[in-house]
């Protein structure tokens, strides 16, 4: 059989057949719950509702332009765009923050190792650290802690700046945007937004690049970086993405949530015989582990772990009624899991103190105690099956094969095996840009972000990935924007069919995908260094770069600190669902213009999704002329 893509149709009417199952049981479900949620508030769509202190709420209207204190909307949106920055700023920092914590309880002995050794003695070396005759493990904790004072140091700017291009970082410094101790970025945030602060656009757009900042070229390089020491850097490896990779015989542990210290032991236990033993003696052929959002990225990419689905797929998950336990850690779980497990047999697991819920059965994870969490957790999976009630369970045939894995390591390794160690490239990303250069390739594309009810899910990812590699555009893809394209069928080398012919001859030669999957959100921090090796190497600055970033299905407070690193960075970002600041004219102005004179380039929102894929094209070939290639 020919190699075709899956639809959105076809995911549609997977998720209806589920519905039906939902309605049966009398579950809720998201695509109920946006029915009562529309129309949505219009002052809050606009962002010019202010509830930061208790003389409001404040609410911007024709007849009531100021706020009881006398702040005017675009102060009003301002703050609330730079509040909304620092709690996905925080998100991701502290996660980060929770991956230098488990390298800190890394040991020879115990649940989690070194398996990247020399990642971490490299990154001791950027840091000045001495490295000489030192134990991996002493090497290791002394990272961890000095990585963990990167949240808080008093004096001095993040670390990992010196990984960018000497002209990216003095732009940074002139336009005072280089992030310090990273929580210091996000406390600063919530202090200038406090009642009576800020209330100048500039000043709080300013601070929004750098708290996002401090996620981006702070916490999540932090969570990426030192997730690779320990679970090793990911290269191309197969696996296989949709509902149908959940198996009808076998134990079925969904993993979802975000941090891999969970993931990763949840996948070690999977595995142990005793384990597996437990299941067969209770009828079930085995144990299937399978992920949904960010941590299904994680262990996708290190282990070929297959991936059940992303944002909005994660009730359909529970639907096919053949899910033993999903178990989560930390954000984007919707509460929903709760009383929709309650409707089958499922075990809603959550394990952080940072994301508890009612309906869920809390088995508390931490790095100190692992292996026996974890063993509890599969343990109640397990043993879970018995209870699973057959004539609830459907589980939609529909998967396809992905390669996954594409680090920057492993992307300038794939490089180097296309140049038949030609030596001056080797290591480098030269390649890549000589086909940029000479047309082979038009320019890339770094596709991230989540899904919203807001556009069709998954529609806007797909059908914008088929059109930019049809005009001979590369994708780097991370989140659920990579889980899209997955289930879609374009992480298949197959893919390569639907290019046009220069990106197609590249992935023949390269033997790749044409979208490349670069891991989880946190690992857009890769792009950053992706980007920041391209500019090296080919002596130009990150912004002349045929190269864009685009978020097409955002939604949470993530995705703006995202897009404020990577437009800092120098990358222009187009969005397909607008933000909520349309509501000031001078902070839209500034997002859409003004920061270009600060860091070489700006936000585009275009919600039809044509224009939007138009507008990147555009702006790719404009970079392209001008540099006259
Ligand atoms: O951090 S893409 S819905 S899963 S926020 Fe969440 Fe969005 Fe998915 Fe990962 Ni990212
Ligand atoms: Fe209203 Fe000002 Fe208080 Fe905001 S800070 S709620 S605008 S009085």
């Amino acid at each position: 059989m020919g190699f075709k893509l899956t639809t959105i149709e076809e995911f549609e009417s997977a998720t209806d057949r589920l519905l039906e199952t939902g309605k049966k049981v009398g579950a809720d479900s998201w695509q109920m719950r946006v029915k009562n949620q529309t129309p949505h508030c219009k002052f809050g769509e606009q962002g010019i509702c202010c509830r930061i202190c208790s003389m409001g709420p404040c609410r911007i209207t024709p007849k009531a332009p100021r706020g009881i204190c006398g702040c005017d909307a675009h102060g009003i949106v301002g703050r609330n765009f730079l509040r909304f920055t620092a709690g996905g700023a925080a998100t991701h920092s502290d996660h980060g923050r929770e991956i230098c914590h488990t390298l800190h309880c890394a040991s020879r002995d115990g649940s989690y190792h070194v398996k990247d050794a020399e990642k971490l003695i490299r990154i001791a070396g950027e840091w000045g650290v001495e490295t000489e005759g030192k134990d991996i493990y002493d090497l290791a904790h002394e990272m961890s802690e000095l990585a963990l004072m990167e949240y808080g140091k008093p004096f001095g700017i993040s670390r990992w700046l010196s990984r960018a291009p000497e002209h990216t970082r003095e732009l940074w410094k002139k336009a005072e945007i280089e992030p310090r101790a990273i929580d210091r970025e996000v406390s600063c945030a919530m202090h200038m937004t406090h009642m009576g602060c800020s209330s100048l656009p500039e000043a709080l757009v300013r601070q929004a690049l750098r708290a996002g900042m401090a996620d981006g070229w702070g916490g999540s390089m932090c969570g990426t970086e030192f997730s690779d020491v320990m679970f090793g850097t990911p290269m191309p490896v197969d696996t296989e993405a949709n509902l149908g990779v959940m198996k009808e015989d076998e134990v079925n542990i969904i993993v979802h949530g975000h941090d891999p210290s969970l993931s990763e032991m949840i996948c070690e236990y999977a595995g142990d015989p005793e384990m597996i033993a437990l299941a067969k003696s209770l009828g079930a052929k085995g144990i299937n582990v399978a992920g949904v959002c960010c941590t299904s990225n994680e262990v996708a990419m290190r282990r070929g772990v297959p991936m059940a689905g992303n944002f909005l797929q994660q009730e359909n998950v529970v639907l096919t009624g053949a899910c033993e336990a999903i178990v989560v850690d930390v954000q984007c779980i919707f509460p929903a899991l709760g009383p929709l497990s309650k409707c089958f047999h499922t075990k809603f697991i959550t394990t952080s103190p940072i994301a508890q819920m009612p309906d869920s059965d809390f088995i508390r994870f931490s790095a100190e105690s692992a292996a026996e969490n974890a063993k509890k957790i599969v343990r109640t999976a397990v043993e879970n099956y018995v209870n699973r009630k057959s004539d609830l369970v459907h589980i939609p045939q529909m998967k396809q094969k992905a390669t996954v894995g594409y680090s920057v390591e492993a992307i300038v390794k794939t490089l180097d095996g296309v140049t038949n160690s030609q030596v001056d490239v080797l290591g480098t990303t030269k390649p890549l840009i000589e086909c940029i250069t000479s047309g082979v390739i038009r320019g890339a594309v770094a596709m991230v972000g989540c899904n919203n009810p807001r556009v069709r899910p998954d529609s806007a990812h797909v059908g914008l990935m088929k059109k930019l590699i049809q005009n001979d555009i590369i994708l780097v893809l991370s989140g659920c924007s990579a889980q899209a394209a997955a289930k879609a069928g374009l992480m298949d080398k197959q893919a390569k069919d639907l290019c046009g012919a220069g990106l197609k001859r590249v992935c023949e030669l390269a033997d790749i995908p044409p979208v490349l999957h670069m891991g989880s959100c946190v690992d857009i921090s890769r792009m950053m260094v992706l980007a920041s090796e391209l500019a090296k190497d080919s002596g130009l600055n990150i912004s002349q770069l045929p190269l864009v970033g685009c978020a097409p299905e955002w939604m949470s407070e993530k995705a703006v600190s995202i897009g404020n690193y990577v437009v800092a960075t120098g990358i222009d970002t187009f969005l397909g669902v607008a933000p909520q600041v349309t509501g000031s004219s001078e902070v839209t102005g500034l997002l859409t213009e003004g920061i270009r004179d600060w860091v070489e380039a700006a936000y585009t929102v275009e919600t039809d999704i044509d224009k939007l894929c138009d507008a990147m094209i555009t702006r790719i070939e404009e970079k392209r002329a001008a540099l006259g290639i």
